[in-house]
């Protein structure tokens, strides 16, 4: 089921199901080489969301700031490859709305716990804002606020579950976005977390 949510965004309910076992099959030898951190932001602050990443690029903070970088700040190494079948995932999503050549160079694997929260930010980090962002949405439930080109535009609530793929693109690319603290719940395969991956194409 397809819910367009604005221009430029759609809501795929369900679209990452048939691939859940190979989802977590690969997260648990990715997360084996690149453990999940909290890491740091600029003004000093840990992040309640624990992050890791695969791909060529991996989004990293501290306190120098935000970028991408081709290494894990944590091993040294190359952050472990993106696997064929999640590149092939988010590339069919983005074809759902139109965007046909997709070429995800990296994934944010962004792990919640109960309280765990987002704040609205926009998404500035990568070079080519044409590129959709193709975000799929794993275990417990959670609120996602998506808000308008100021941060102080009222946000809109929409709810993400296990399986929902959401690609943003075109006008929606640039709009602030978050999510709301992460209610107690649990879900048969991934207990009390939720997991969010965000495809992106960096370089
Ligand atoms: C709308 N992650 O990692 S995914 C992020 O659920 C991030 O973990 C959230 O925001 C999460 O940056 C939201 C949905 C999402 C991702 C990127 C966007 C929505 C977006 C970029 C532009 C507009
Ligand atoms: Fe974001």
């Amino acid at each position: 089921w397809q819910e367009p949510l604005c221009a430029g965004a759609l809501v795929l309910r369900g679209f990452a199901l048939d691939q859940e076992a190979n989802i977590l099959a690969a997260l648990e030898s990715i997360l084996a080489a690149a453990p999940l951190r909290h890491m740091v932001t600029p003004g000093g602050f840990r992040m309640s969301v624990a992050m890791s990443n695969c791909g060529t690029y991996g989004w990293v903070t501290d306190r120098s700031g935000y970028r991408y970088d081709r290494t894990d700040p944590d091993s040294g190494h190359a952050w472990p490859e993106m696997p064929d079948f999640m590149i092939r995932l988010a590339q069919a999503a983005a074809i759902q709305a139109g965007f046909n050549d997709f070429a995800p160079d990296a994934c944010l694997i962004n792990r919640y716990e109960v309280g765990a929260r987002m704040s609205l930010h926009q998404d500035k980090n990568e070079r080519d804002f044409t590129q959709p962002v193709v975000s799929v949405s794993l275990g417990v439930p959670a609120m996602f606020l998506f808000g308008g080109m100021q941060r102080e535009e009222k946000a809109m609530r929409i709810p993400l579950a296990h399986g929902d793929v959401v690609v943003w693109g075109g006008a929606a690319r640039l709009r602030y976005h978050g999510v709301l603290p992460l209610k107690q719940a649990s879900h048969p395969l991934l207990g009390q977390h939720r997991i969010n991956l965000t495809f992106r194409k960096v370089s």
